[in-house]
C-alpha cells in the first residue's frame, strides 16, 4: 500500500503531531526553539490537510540535519537596515525561527513606511509559505512571499532542471478568522506531491514532466528523475525566474542551481534565502481602511456568487475537521518516523 492511497492509518490529535514532530527534531539534534519552529509548520500542514508539507516533510528535515551541512542551534541574527528593510541571517540553520523573530519588525515597518521587506539569508527551506503569510495577515498587513529551490525545473522550451519549483504566496487580511491566501509552487506541482506520486506509483498527468531525455513523460519517477516543468508553460517560467532573482541576487542570496550546488548530492533541504513584502493598508489605501475592505469583500463575494471557490477555503475547513477530529495520517509514514526516532 502505498503512502498516497494509505488504507492503513493512524488517527493523531493535532498536538500529538506536534509533539511527535518535536520528539523526533530534538532527537535528531536540531535545538528545541528550531525545533518547535519546524514543528509548528509541519503540524499546520498536516492539520490543514498538505500532504505534501506536513508530516511527509519529517524524514527529509532528518535527513538535512544529518548531512552536516546545516547549523543545529544557530540563533537568527536580526537586522533593522533601514526604514523599509529588515534581513534575518538565519546562519545556515532553517528559515523559521528566523521568520519568526524577524517578523514582528517586518509588520511595524510596514505599519510605518507603508510597504516593508524582510530579507531571510543563509537558511535552509523546506516549508511551505502560507503559515508565515497568515502569520502577517493575522499582524493586519498583506504580505507577498517567494523563494527559491533547487535547480529541478525546465525553463520554458528548455530540457533540463535550471529554476527550482519556486513558491510565491500572496495573503489579505479579511474581517473573520480567515484570510485570502493563495500559495503555490511554479513548477506545475510541488516536488513534494510529485515525490508523492512516485511512491503512490500514479501517472502524472500531461505537462508535469520530462524524462532525462527531454521526452514529455506520466511516470513521476522519469520525471523526477529528468526534469520538472513550469505551470502555464512561458508564463510560470518567467514568474520563477522573477522568483529566482527577486530571492536571490536581489537579496544576496543563492539561485537554485546554486543551492543544488551546495548541496552536493547530500540530498539536503535547499538553502537559501526568501523574499516576504508586508502591504499596510491603512497608508496604502490612503486611509479610509473600512471602504477599501468592502470594496475587497465585494470582489471575494463575486466568487461564490458563481460558485467559484477562494484558494485556501478547502485548507480551512480540513483545519476546522482536524480541530475537531484530529489527522489521519498514512500507517507507512507513521512508522517510518518513529523509526526515525528509534
Ligand atoms: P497546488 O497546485 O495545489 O496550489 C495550491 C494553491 O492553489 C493553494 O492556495 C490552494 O488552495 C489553491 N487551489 C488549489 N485548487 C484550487 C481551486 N480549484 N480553486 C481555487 N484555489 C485552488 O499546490 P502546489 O503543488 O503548487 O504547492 C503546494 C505547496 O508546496 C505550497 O504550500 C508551496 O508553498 C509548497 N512549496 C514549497 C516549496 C519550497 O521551496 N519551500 C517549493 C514548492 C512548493 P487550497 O489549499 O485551499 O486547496
Ligand atoms: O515541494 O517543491 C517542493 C519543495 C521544495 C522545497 C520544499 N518543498
Amino acid at each position: 500500500m502505498s503512502a498516497l492511497d494509505a488504507g492503513d492509518t493512524v488517527a493523531l490529535s493535532v498536538d500529538e503531531v506536534f509533539a511527535l514532530s518535536r520528539r523526533i527534531l530534538t532527537g535528531a539534534g536540531l535545538s528545541l526553539p528550531h525545533a518547535e519552529a519546524v514543528a509548528r509548520v509541519i503540524t499546520a500542514g498536516e492539520r490543514d490537510e498538505c500532504a505534501s508539507h506536513g508530516l511527509f516533510r519529517l524524514p527529509g528535515c532528518v535527513q538535512t540535519i544529518q548531512s552536516g551541512k546545516m547549523s543545529l542551534d544557530a540563533e537568527p541574527v536580526i537586522t533593522d537596515v533601514s526604514p523599509a528593510l529588515v534581513r534575518a541571517d538565519a546562519k545556515l540553520a532553517y528559515s523559521l525561527l528566523a521568520f519568526e523573530r524577524a517578523a514582528p519588525l517586518l509588520a511595524r515597518k510596514a505599519k510605518t513606511v507603508g510597504v516593508a521587506a524582510l530579507a531571510i539569508n543563509n537558511c535552509f527551506h523546506f516549508s511551505a509559505l502560507w503559515p508565515e503569510i497568515e502569520h502577517l495577515t493575522d499582524m493586519g498587513v498583506a504580505a507577498l512571499a517567494m523563494t527559491p529551490s533547487h535547480a529541478w525545473v525546465a525553463p520554458a522550451g528548455g530540457h533540463k532542471g535550471l529554476l527550482g519549483t519556486n513558491p510565491i504566496a500572496f495573503g489579505w487580511p479579511r474581517p473573520g478568522p480567515h484570510p485570502y491566501v493563495f500559495d503555490f509552487a511554479t513548477s506545475a506541482i510541488a516536488r513534494g506531491d510529485m515525490a508523492l506520486h512516485d511512491i503512490a506509483d500514479k501517472p502524472i498527468p500531461d505537462g508535469w514532466g520530462i524524462d532525462a531525455d527531454g521526452r514529455p513523460t506520466n511516470s513521476a519517477r522519469a520525471a523526477l528523475d529528468g526534469a520538472m516543468l513550469t505551470f502555464g508553460g512561458h508564463k510560470g517560467s518567467a514568474l520563477s525566474t522573477m522568483i529566482e532573482l527577486m530571492a536571490g541576487p536581489l537579496i544576496g542570496d543563492l539561485t537554485s542551481r546554486e543551492s543544488m550546488a551546495f548541496d552536493d548530492g547530500s540530498r539536503a533541504a535547499p538553502m537559501h534565502g526568501e523574499l516576504i513584502l508586508a502591504f499596510d493598508p491603512a497608508i496604502m489605501g490612503g486611509g479610509d481602511v473600512e471602504a477599501q475592505a468592502a470594496r475587497a469583500e465585494a470582489l471575494f463575494a463575486g466568487f461564490s456568487a458563481q460558485g467559484a471557490r477562494l484558494p485556501s477555503e478547502r485548507r480551512y475547513a480540513a483545519r476546522a475537521r482536524s480541530l475537531a477530529h484530529g489527522v489521519r495520517t498514512p500507517q507507512v509514514l507513521y512508522d517510518r518516523i518513529l523509526a526515525l526516532g528509534a
